[in-house]
């Protein structure tokens, strides 16, 4: 739906410059930004065309240099270091593909899987089309999570700030340890060189003035990439990217892009903000802002996360035990695979259940000992859920929530 605030704020900007005032600002969040019309005697679209409606540098904030460094295909990555006699060949981290029967999916592959057009979250069953000769493995997500605290205590050492982003993933503020890019290189070659002897594992990195460019550039030419970006090459380098490579963009975002003629980030930094604005809401300026390099969060630890859950509404209400129970094990499995992501052990399991009439229930058990298995997770799912299943009643709607956490970092502490 149309953000009638946001559509507001940027008509605001657009009016301004019409009327030739020399600035305007446009409030995102608790961000401002600053306009400055470059030259007074051309009308509003002919700004917006030309695209240097505003200066970049009043808009990019103080100059930072951010890395963003992300390992190459982690999971595999891992099970070839374990496995010496798996090098060179296509290897498959994820479900059990049971010649080609299998449920459950890619979770990731090698690049030599990924030359038969296997990728992350595909069916295993048509990963095993694609490529039967590949090595399965089995998701060992205790030794990921292990080997991704390593990971993060050697990144975390080289940062003034340091985020992690995901399970293999990071950003690091450098701006006060790196005189300018050339240094910034120097130090991503060490980091990867570091990451290597002393994990035995390759990693991408890129080097921009923001987590948004730094982000795009270590998945620029993976793997085994170094990438820099410069504040004043920001927009040519992304001009010609698919815009499904901004934070954000998803499929439905991209498709609705298409409809409108927006296929690259270039032609995203090039349309009008304001109709961008009616079409999506505030996010129609952050998709211009992104579009033009623009990012000023920060490199931050991220906030303690207190729940991660997932719900579903059944296309028909149902009392049918297999569905729901089929559809709970999804759930948790999707809910797991997020704390994965985040390394969180959990303490507490709830389920929540919705019945046809809209009355709603919610049902929670907390462990004695903190867990990070799945199995655990969905077989208190299935003790919590019994009770709302007796009554015979149909059910509109079933979710799971975890809760409780400790860091796998604090967990591994105490072990
Ligand atoms: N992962 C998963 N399911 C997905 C995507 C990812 O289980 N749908 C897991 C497996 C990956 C890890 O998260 O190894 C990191 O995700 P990345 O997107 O960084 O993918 P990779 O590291 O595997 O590959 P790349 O070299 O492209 O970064
Ligand atoms: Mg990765």
């Amino acid at each position: 739906m149309l953000s009638s605030i946001a559509s507001t704020i940027i008509n605001k900007v657009a009016l301004r410059i019409m009327n030739r005032e020399s600035l305007a600002k446009l409030n995102i969040g608790s961000i401002s930004y600053t306009f400055a019309p470059i030259s007074s005697n051309q009308n509003n679209h002919q700004f917006i065309k030309k695209r240097h409606l505003w200066k970049r540098k009043i808009m990019s904030g103080k100059d930072r240099i951010i890395l963003h460094v992300d390992m190459d295909h982690f999971f595999t990555a891992i099970e070839e270091r374990e496995h010496p006699e798996f090098k060179g060949k296509p290897v498959v981290v994820g479900a059990n593909p049971k010649e080609g029967k299998g449920r459950g999916v890619v979770s990731t592959c090698n690049y030599e899987a990924r030359k038969f057009g296997v990728k992350s979250g595909m069916p295993i069953s048509r990963a095993w089309k694609l490529c039967p000769e590949a090595i399965y493995q089995p998701v060992n997500h205790e030794l990921y999570a292990k080997v991704s605290i390593k990971i993060m205590d050697i990144l975390r050492e080289h940062g003034d700030k340091f985020e992690q982003w995901g399970i293999d993933e990071a950003f690091l503020d450098v701006t006060s340890r790196t005189k300018n890019y050339d240094e910034a290189e120097v130090l991503a070659r060490h980091i990867k060189r570091e990451i290597i002897e002393k994990e035995g594992l390759v990693c991408s990195i890129g080097i921009g003035p923001n987590k948004l460019v730094a982000k795009i550039a270590s998945d620029f030419q993976k793997p085994d990439s170094l990438v820099v970006v410069k504040e004043e090459d920001v927009e040519k380098f992304l001009a010609s990217l698919p815009v499904r490579k901004l934070l954000w963009v998803g499929r439905k975002t991209e498709q609705k892009l298409k409809r409108i003629g927006i296929k690259t980030i270039g032609d995203l930094a090039n349309y009008d903000p304001t109709v961008l604005t009616e079409a999506f809401g505030v996010m129609g300026a952050q998709l211009y802002l992104m579009a033009h390099g623009i990012d000023r969060s920060e490199v931050e630890e991220r906030r303690e996360v207190k729940s991660i859950s997932r719900d579903l509404t059944f296309e028909e209400d149902t009392a049918d035990h297999m569905l729901i129970h089929h559809t709970l094990d999804k759930l948790s499995e999707e809910v797991y695979k997020d704390a994965v992501k985040q390394n969180l052990f959990f303490k507490t399991v709830t389920v929540k259940v919705r019945y046809e009439n809209f009355e709603t229930h919610t049902h929670g058990k907390t462990l004695l000992f903190v867990t990070d298995r799945l199995q655990d997770l969905q077989k208190i799912v299935k003790q919590l859920i019994q009770d709302y299943l007796r009554s015979g009643r149909k059910i509109r709607l079933v979710g799971v929530r975890i809760s409780n956490f400790v860091s796998a970092k604090k967990q591994k502490k105490l072990i």
